[in-house]
This record gives C-alpha cells, structure tokens and sequence, in this order.
C-alpha cells in the first residue's frame, strides 16, 4: 500500500475566520501547512469511510497542487469516492449543489473568494458540510483545535491524477470522477428560472454584460447565458479562470470591477450588468447609470422572486446579515413573510434554510442564495434577475427606481480600512464597546443615537448564541452605523464601516448616496475615533 503517515507539528495560526482558513499563498506553501489543516479537517469529519467527498476551487494560483494532495490524503483516510471538478474547478454554489446532489459528506473548497490571486496572492480552504453549506463554527473550532494538537497526517504515494479527462479512476482503491464542472450546477438552475423566457428576452434585443474577472463564473457563465440562453457571444467577457485572475481583483464592487462599472455609465451601456467574484458566489448587479446595492438587490429579489417558477409558491421568509441594509424586511413586512437578522458569513443561514423559515437570504457584500442550496449564489442571482426583467420587461433602473418609491430608499454604503496595525483596530473596537452605554442621547452634526449595542445572535433554531457580532449604533434620523472587523483579511486588520439612511420621500431618492450618507460618516468617524486610532484620513475602499 502506497498509503503513508508523516510526522508533523501544529501552526499556531490554522483558526478559520468568516469562511474558512486564508493566507497568502506563501503561508499554504510551506511544508505540511495544507496537510495539516486537511488532516484536521478529516479527523473532524464523521462518517467519512467509504463515503464521497467533493473537491474543487477557483483555479487560483496553488489550486491544483493542493487538489492533487485532497485527493491523495482522501484515499488515505478511507473515503469511498471523490467527486472532483474538471481542471480541478469547481464554484462555491456548484460545490455546495454537487454535495446536495450526489449526497457526499462534505466538500473542500479551495478558494479565498474575492481576495486577489497570483504567487504572492492569497489562497484559502474551506470545508463544506454534508447540507452542501459552510460548516457551522461548532467545526471548524474543532478543527482549530486539532491543529493545535496534530502530530502527523496521513496521505498516499500514488501519482497525480489526470484531472483534465472527465471520467472515473482511482487511487488506491478510492474513486474519483472527474465531473463537467458546470452541468449539475446548470441543471438545478434550469428548474429555478424560466429558461425560455430569459432566450426570448435575449431573442428581442436585450444586452448584457457579464463580467468574470477571470475567476471561475466564466466557464458557467459561457454555458448558461450564452449557450443555453442565447445570449450573443461577447456577452461574457474575462471568461477564462486564470490563476492570477489577469490581474483582476475578483471582488464584485464598483471600485474593482471599474471597467463594467465605466461600461455602464457610459453611452454604450448594455441594458444589464453583472458581475461575479474568484469563486462565483457573490454577485453585482448594475443598470445603465445605476449601480443596485447589494442590500436593495436582495430587496427587490424578495419582491418579485414570485415571478420565477421556482419561487411561484411564494416565499417562506427572507434573512440578511446585521450589516446588510434593512431593505429586505420592508418587502417582508409588506409580504406578511418573516424577516431574520444573521452575523455576517453563509454559515448562519443554513439553520434558518434547513428549518425551512427562509427562501432567499442576502449581504451587504455582493452574497445573495435561496435554499436551493446552502451558499450564495452569484449567477442564480443574475439569472433570477433577467427572470424579473423579463416577466416585467421594464428597464432594470426603473424597477430600482419604483421599488424605492413604493419601500422608501435605503442610502448605504461600506467603508473599509484594509491593512490596519491589528493591535490599533483592537483598541478602536474596545474603545467603542465600552463607551456604547454613554452614547444614547447624544447628538453628532445633525444625528442623534437612539441606542447602541453590540449584536450578539441567538439561533432560532438551535439556540446556539453567537456573540460580539458587530458594534450597532442606531440614530433617531433613521440611520445606522454599524462597526465590525473583517474576518477574511490575510494582512493586519480590516476594519468595515456599514452606513445607512432611510429616506421615505421620493421627491429625495435622486440625491447621491455619496452625498445622502454625510452625516452618517461624519458621526460615524467621530464616535469611533478612526482617524486617531488608525491614523487613516481616508478609507482604503468605500463600496
Ligand atoms: C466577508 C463579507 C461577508 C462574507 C464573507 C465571505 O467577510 O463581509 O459578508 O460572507 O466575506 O464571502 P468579512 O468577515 O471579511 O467581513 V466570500 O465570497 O469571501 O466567501
Ligand atoms: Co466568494
């Protein structure tokens, strides 16, 4: 048996932040780093002999080595068969849907998402449960603490697997098919929209652009709206995952996804822009001139979801992280539907998916899903979208425009301080957790706090209580500020600063939401100090 065990020593610093564990690539590059976290993984998993695995990533630099390991320590620690994508590909939502699909145990998703590629770049794995969803932070504690105590893992001799033939093989005695990385993932998504409305829409002239950074949407991207839509060639552009990405940083924001942003401000704009991040979860959606927030996305998905065949039954409830706009519960409330308020990161929606208390859950950072599967979902939000555009055949702006005045506008917009000094961005949030008794009643320009605290989650379903989940300060104006540190960074600390401002009267949804959200970070900065914390006059992006 070519099946071996090496010796080895725990990294203090293998704990799994909002999704997963993510470094810069030199860090997964030394040696045992990747063996030693998958170990860790696997001796968390139950029920793992004889059972299937799915493996995939993003195609980002590192992706195939590290597959080629997955596969060599899965066959070592007696699982049964691996489902792996072509080329060693596979989407988030795809990964989370083959799961579901062929009932696997669990899948590793190698990816750091929407942080950049390439040598120096940063890589990422996350381990998806048997739901097809994030594991919940019961495991991956329990992972973190077996790397503290690994003393060697186990994995195999045999050679590489040819990973570019769709087909079965095997390395001892272990299955792994090689899978089309977009069929299954295709397939599901024919049964939620109306595939033959969306081909007519495109038949009578509608354009579009989807832009995939050259992450992994292209390929899936290609396939559906362009092969299966009818779209017109060209209508997906970066389509080819690169392991650098091309140099795009494959966050879906107006400031890194700039070139369709200037697309669609300018006199050649498509009717409809979309774009997707490195591992093809999230999503942005712009109109010619008018880029959708996240937050009213997920608004005016919950809105008209009931026009698409798979949500004809209408929706259970709907559910977004804290920091996400409270668009979505206006929809709800009007729906007679339930509105839930999660921690930021996927992991906490499956509960409320499984329970059956949701269909459509969404963030504030490009992440909108339905319980068709238990991660966010980049295209199914695109293609939900040009269902709604084509049942309502109205311009995309318009049906922005008319929600706000049938809902009332929510101004929002993210700040985020990136790289700061993990000791300063410690202190900072200190400081405003301890000074959050004394700020109701006082006044900030024009704003005044009507409360403040620190939101700590109590699961409805399994009562589990998750604390410190950001800082919330509430202004009697209608606004909200909301504080908290990323936990996907790979370099010192990020800080994010959530904003937003309810505006109820159309004659004011024009305004700028530069221009409507001043006051909220001019009283933003001042209560949490930033400037004297961080040293920082500016923000690194404000999306
Ligand atoms: C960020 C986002 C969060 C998202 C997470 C993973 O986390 O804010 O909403 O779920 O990334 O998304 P944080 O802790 O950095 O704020 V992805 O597409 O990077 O898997
Ligand atoms: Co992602």
């Amino acid at each position: 048996m070519p099946t071996k065990s090496v010796q080895t020593s725990p990294f203090s610093d293998q704990r799994p932040g909002t999704s997963g564990l993510r470094k810069k690539v030199p860090v997964f590059q030394q040696p045992h780093y990747v063996e030693n976290f998958v170990q860790a993984i696997f001796d968390t998993v139950e029920g793992r002999d004889g059972a299937t695995l799915v493996v995939g990533g993003d195609g980002r630099y590192y992706n195939k080595e590290v597959v080629q390991k997955v596969l060599k320590m899965a066959a070592a620690n007696g699982f049964g068969r691996v489902l792996v994508g072509q080329n060693g590909l596979l989407s988030t939502p795809a990964v989370s849907c083959i799961i579901r699909k062929y009932k696997a145990v669990g899948g590793v998703v190698l990816s750091a998402s929407h942080n950049p590629g390439g040598p120096q770049g940063d890589f990422g794995i996350k381990f998806n449960v048997s739901h097809g969803g994030p594991a919940p932070e019961t495991f991956t504690e329990a992972v973190f603490k077996r790397t503290q105590g690994i003393t060697e893992y186990k994995t195999s001799d045999a050679s590489d697997i040819d990973l570019g033939r769709i087909g079965e093989t095997a390395i001892d005695g272990m299955a792994v098919q090689v899978l089309d990385p977009v069929a299954d993932y295709a397939e599901l998504m024919e049964t939620l929209v109306d595939f033959g409305k969306i081909s007519s829409l495109f038949r009578s002239g509608f354009t579009m652009r989807f832009d995939a950074l050259s992450a992994v949407t292209g390929p899936y991207a290609k396939e559906i709206l362009e092969r299966r839509l009818g779209a017109p060639a060209g209508t997906v552009v970066n389509a080819e995952p690169m392991p650098d990405f091309g140099g795009h940083h494959p966050d879906p924001n107006p400031v890194h996804a700039h070139e369709l942003m200037e697309l669609m401000q300018g006199p050649d704009a498509p009717d409809f822009g979309a774009a997707s991040d490195g591992d093809g979860d999230r999503n942005m959606i712009v109109a010619p001139n008018l880029f959708v927030t996240p937050s009213d996305s997920l608004a005016i998905l919950t809105a008209h979801a009931h026009l698409a065949p798979g949500y004809a039954g209408g929706l259970a409830g709907v559910a977004r992280s804290m920091p996400t706009s409270r668009a979505a519960d206006r929809v709800a409330a009007k729906l007679g539907i339930k509105a839930y308020e999660t921690p930021t990161g996927w992991k906490f929606f499956a509960n409320l998916m499984d329970a059956g208390l949701v269909t459509l859950c969404g963030e504030e950072s490009a992440g909108t899903g339905s319980n068709h599967i238990r991660e966010k979902d980049g295209l199914w939000a695109v293609l939900l979208w040009l269902n709604i555009l084509a049942e309502l055949k109205k311009p995309a702006d318009q049906i922005v425009r008319e929600h706000w005045a049938a809902f009332g506008r929510d101004f929002y917009t993210r700040y985020d301080y990136e790289e700061i000094e993990t000791e300063r961005a410690d202190e900072l949030m200190t400081h405003l957790r301890q000074g959050l008794s004394t700020l109701p009643g006082k006044r900030f320009g024009e704003l005044t706090v009507e409360s403040a605290d620190d939101f700590a989650y109590t699961d409805p379903v399994d009562g589990s209580v998750t604390p410190k989940q950001g800082v919330r300060i509430l202004f009697k104006e209608d606004a909200r500020a909301v504080f908290r540190l990323s936990g996907t960074g790979t370099a010192g600390a990020t800080l994010r600063i959530y904003m937003e401002r309810f505006e109820p009267d159309p004659s004011r949804h024009h305004v700028e939401r530069g221009d409507a959200l001043i006051p909220v970070v001019e009283a933003a900065k001042e209560i949490a100090g930033i400037e004297g914390f961080t040293g920082r006059a500016a923000p690194s992006v404000v999306t």
